[in-house]
């Protein structure tokens, strides 16, 4: 995997006028086995490999996307150890990071079951500069095994009822919904960025406005 000095999530570089360059940190989370790492690669590499190798800590892969013509954006995506959940590192691993990937293994129930404990360290430990939560899709990877042990409809309620937006049967294997799940997110990402853009001109206009009134009065007191 690419290793690269972290950066502070979202950092903005204007190149040239009218271009940008835009860095997100996501995460990728869930039970081990489930196919974090399978996924990571697959997205990042196009490879796939059926050996089970144990991730320690955490590690990470940078993914570019040209996302139009004006935007370029870089993917960090960490891929977190599935035995760091009560780890207390995994707060230092979640700092900066503006949406997450929680994996489970559809044909392992146990996977499915976690995936409220990992759900619950995340949104008690992560939450965007304007204290909202971050973006969450779910992943019920392996979907090229035809044994599934959890039906759709409890992922559906699970889903609802947990305020996550979207989930996805994903293969690591065959190549199934990884692409379409990575730009979900990144999307509503995008739209949360605007959104808080948006509403951090309205806030500078109020404070100039405001400025332009106190230095107006205070400016007729002194005449
Ligand atoms: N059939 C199938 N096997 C998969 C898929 N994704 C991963 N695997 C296999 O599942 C095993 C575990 O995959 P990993 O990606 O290493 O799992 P992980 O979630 O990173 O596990 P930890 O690093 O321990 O947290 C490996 O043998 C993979 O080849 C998939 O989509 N389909
Ligand atoms: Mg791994």
């Amino acid at each position: 995997m690419n290793h690269r000095k972290s950066r502070r999530d979202s950092e903005v570089t204007l190149s040239n006028y009218n271009h940008k360059e835009l860095l997100f940190k996501f995460l990728i989370i869930g039970d081990y086995g489930v196919g974090k790492t399978a996924v990571v690669r697959r997205y990042t590499e196009g490879k796939f490999s059926s050996n089970y190798k144990v991730t320690i800590g955490a590690d990470f892969a940078i993914k570019t996307l040209n996302w139009d013509p004006h935007t370029k954006i870089n993917l960090q995506l960490w891929d977190i150890a599935g035995h760091e959940r009560f780890g207390y590192m995994t707060r230092v691993y979640y700092k900066y990071a503006v949406a997450a990937a929680l994996v489970f293994d559809i044909s392992r129930i146990t996977t499915f079951q976690s995936v409220k404990k990992w759900l619950n360290d995340l949104r008690e430990k992560v939450t965007l500069p304007d204290g909202s939560n971050i973006p969450i899709i779910l992943l019920a990877n392996k979907g090229d095994i035809k044994h599934t042990a959890i039906p759709t409809e409890q992922i559906n309620k699970f889903c609802k009822d947990n305020k996550i937006a979207q989930w996805y049967v994903t293969s690591a294997k065959e190549n199934k919904n990884i692409d379409e799940a990575m730009h979900f997110l990144v999307e509503n990402v995008l739209k949360s960025k605007i959104e808080n853009e948006i509403k951090d001109s309205i806030k500078l206009r109020t404070t100039l406005i405001n400025e332009k009134t106190t230095g107006c009065c205070s400016h007729e007191i002194h005449k």
